[in-house]
């Protein structure tokens, strides 16, 4: 294929260069390339006079001014980007003929958005909410995206309930409250009368919507997909993105701090990572069961609220993706961006997922609104890296320039070209699944079982996430006004299971359910994030530090470092702070910006001679992170604030006097994340 190009990890970045502008040191211009001698003052008739309609440049900065927004996602409105590279570790070619799926090592550009569902584009990060991850590869045959989410499963099964599920979220018709929050009655009016959400609303109550980082999160492609090889054989297909520093998450008394001290929480880590050279990296995997098993399982495969449970459908990890470059414009970039589970390869293709199908309409019709038209194919982010040829011509904002008179098919005009490519040349041949029916407004059988698999995960979880999700659903439910709604709710999830459901009742003040529950014993460990990866590495350090600090802070910090742990120097004040032996260490943040729940863990410095300003600040800043479990620490001279509060021994909480082994125990404690057992 004469006009295809070799793709390779760079390839995307090559082509966004040439659109890439640098006005620094540049003379200004109209956007017709006029040199502007005057930026401050309108054209006016006389000195104090009117202004006059013939000030050009005064009209064209206002106008673009004025169209300087665009309308903001219907959903997913509050995103973030980077870019990266996709490697293969191992070829998929026995169940795919994707290019980019066959040659172990090829590398493929990238570009994800990280994004929460329910907030506006300018809402909080830490809200309760599932988190959008959607990945475009940039491959030899066009661009293939994964619109993906961080939750396996979701609320509805069909898409002609979508738009009632986001009526429902978003914030209610009458007063537009609240912002990025399902704690409200026409949500969780919603559930109860929708009884399907059962299993995604486990996840959604769990900690899974209160992820510590986006680079902490597992993704998910949620559907079943259809892999299909040379051979024409298909396979189903689920796609699955694991994070190399395990799945970690805050507490929802943390979340509801961050979103105030910083509503940029999520965003600012994903940045400076990258900034920092900590690159984020999530592996690919893929749970792969053949066409023959289809029925095999006592749920419906096709069902997108329900899992295949890895410990009967192994997670086969195929790559790696690694994001190594950040946004040059958020809006070029991150906002312009279109993403569609309809964007395909060869040797992907879709399911009859009625979720599924129907996004297939959605997402092109929401840019034609959002992004102004139908061209929005050629904005330099969403541009394939091979290039595309048809009859396609006109539309607003039109960029490419067709030579020839001719543009339709078939012609002799221009030898019938752009012309249609064979399987083999690398047509797209959709999977032919022999399909017959009865046309028919109805959901099959096999999709009505709304419980087990919330029983599954309910049963996966340990006694702090269980903890969890009852705080959750009492949290969100105490915010609904309609106790109708309340015990409807409840006596859903008693479904689930009968003691979690009484507890909610009794925080909530309503009718504890009587009967309930469930005889499914099965659990999946693969559920619980108290299985995953623990690492020090990256994790946010708050070292609180005064004059006088001791020879042994400066150890224990290098040590640290040398863990990979990011420290941060809190004090009074910034700058330098004076330790005993004239040694000097910068502070960087102040106790007035660096809050407690900016961090992962605290390490108590001190000093030789602290005020009571400062051991007050300490103390807050102690209690608050042992209060949401997070790993203390203390020199020799900052263990009098352990004692001071009692919490000297405790799970989590190491002090300074066992320095010969502290740095190896400490950032232990720092990778295990959260101490539930206090
Ligand atoms: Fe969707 C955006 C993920 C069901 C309609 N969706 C959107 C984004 C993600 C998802 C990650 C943000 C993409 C970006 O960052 O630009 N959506 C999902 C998942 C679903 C799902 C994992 C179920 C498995 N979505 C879904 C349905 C419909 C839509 C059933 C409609 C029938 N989704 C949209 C949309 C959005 C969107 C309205 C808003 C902005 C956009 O498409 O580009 O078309």
């Amino acid at each position: 294929m004469s006009d295809k190009r070799k793709v390779d990890g760079n390839s995307k970045n090559e082509q966004l260069e040439k659109f890439r502008v640098d006005d620094q040191d540049k003379k200004m211009t109209t956007n017709q390339g006029l040199r502007i001698s005057e930026d401050e003052f309108s054209l006016k008739a006389g000195e104090r006079g009117p202004t006059l309609m013939e000030d050009f440049h005064f009209r064209e900065k206002i106008t673009h001014f004025d169209h300087e927004r665009i309308p903001e996602r219907v959903v997913h409105a509050r995103g973030y980007s980077a870019h990266g590279e996709f490697e293969l570790y191992e070829s998929m070619k026995e169940y795919t003929r994707a290019k980019f799926l066959q040659e172990p090592g090829s590398k493929t550009p990238v570009f994800v958005r990280f994004s929460t569902v329910a907030g506006s584009k300018g809402s909080g990060e830490l809200a309760r909410d599932v988190r959008g991850f959607a990945t475009k590869f940039y491959t030899e045959e066009g661009n293939y995206d994964l619109v993906g989410n961080n939750m396996p499963v979701f609320f509805i099964q069909d898409a002609i309930k979508f738009p009632d599920l986001i009526h429902a979220v978003k914030p209610e018709q009458h007063n537009e409250i609240p912002q990025a929050a399902s704690a409200h009655d026409t949500f969780w009016d919603f559930v109860a009368n929708n009884q399907e959400t059962a299993h995604m609303i486990m996840w959604h109550m769990s900690d899974r919507a209160i992820p510590r980082s986006f680079r902490m999160m597992e993704g998910f492609g949620v559907h079943t997909f259809r892999f299909v090889n040379e051979e024409g054989k298909g396979y189903f297909v689920k796609f699955h993105w694991k994070p190399k520093l395990g799945v970690h998450s805050v507490v929802w008394d943390e979340a509801q701090k961050i979103n105030g001290k910083n509503p940029d929480f999520h965003r600012a880590d994903l940045y400076e990572s990258i900034d920092n050279g900590d690159y984020p990296e999530f592996e690919l995997g893929v749970q792969i069961i053949d066409e023959t098993d289809e029925n095999m399982f006592n749920f419906d495969i096709l069902d997108p609220t329900k899992i295949w449970p890895e410990e009967d459908v192994p997670v086969r990890i195929i790559g790696k993706m690694t994001l190594n470059r950040n946004v040059d414009n958020v809006f070029a970039e991150n906002e312009q961006v279109a993403f569609h589970p309809g964007h395909i390869v060869p040797g992907i293709d879709f399911t009859n997922d009625p979720l599924l199908q129907g996004r297939l309409f959605s997402y092109t019709d929401t840019q034609l609104i959002r992004l102004g038209g139908p061209n929005f194919h050629e904005l330099p982010i969403n541009r394939s890296v091979c290039p595309f040829h048809n009859n396609q011509r006109g539309g607003y904002g039109r960029q490419t320039i067709n030579k020839g008179q001719v543009s339709y098919h078939n012609n002799s005009l221009a030898n019938n070209t752009p012309s249609v490519s064979s399987e083999e040349e690398g047509g797209y041949v959709h999977y032919q699944e022999k399909v017959e029916g009865r046309k028919i407004r109805a959901r099959s059988d096999s999709f009505k079982d709304h419980f087990s698999q919330a029983v599954l995960f309910w049963n996966s979880m340990s006694d702090a996430e269980r903890d969890h999700i009852i705080s959750a659903f009492s949290f969100e439910l105490g915010m609904c006004k309609s106790q109708s709604v309340q015990q409807q709710a409840v006596n859903m999830f008693a479904n689930v299971n009968l003691e979690m459901a009484q507890e909610i009742a009794a925080n909530l003040g309503v009718t504890l359910p009587e009967s309930g529950g469930s005889n499914i014993t099965k659990c999946s460990p693969a559920l619980s994030q108290e299985n995953t990866v623990n690492l020090p590495d990256t994790r946010k350090l708050a070292v609180l530090i005064d004059d006088g600090f001791s020879d042994e802070v400066d150890k224990t910090l290098k040590g640290l470092e040398e863990k990979g742990i990011h420290i941060e120097i809190v004090s009074k004040k910034l700058g330098d702070v004076k330790g005993k032996n004239h040694r000097t260490i910068k502070a960087n943040q102040t106790f007035a910006t660096g809050d407690p729940v900016l961090f992962d863990a605290v390490y108590i410095a001190g000093g030789d001679n602290t005020d009571k300003d400062f051991d007050e600040k300490v103390s807050y800043f102690v209690k608050e992170a042992y209060s949401h479990f997070k790993p203390i620490g203390a020199s020799s001279d900052g263990n009098r604030y352990l004692e001071a509060i009692n919490i000297e021994g405790k799970a989590g909480v190491l002090s300074g006097n066992i320095p010969s082994n502290f740095v190896e125990s400490f950032s232990e404690a720092i990778g295990l994340h959260r101490f539930w057992d206090r």
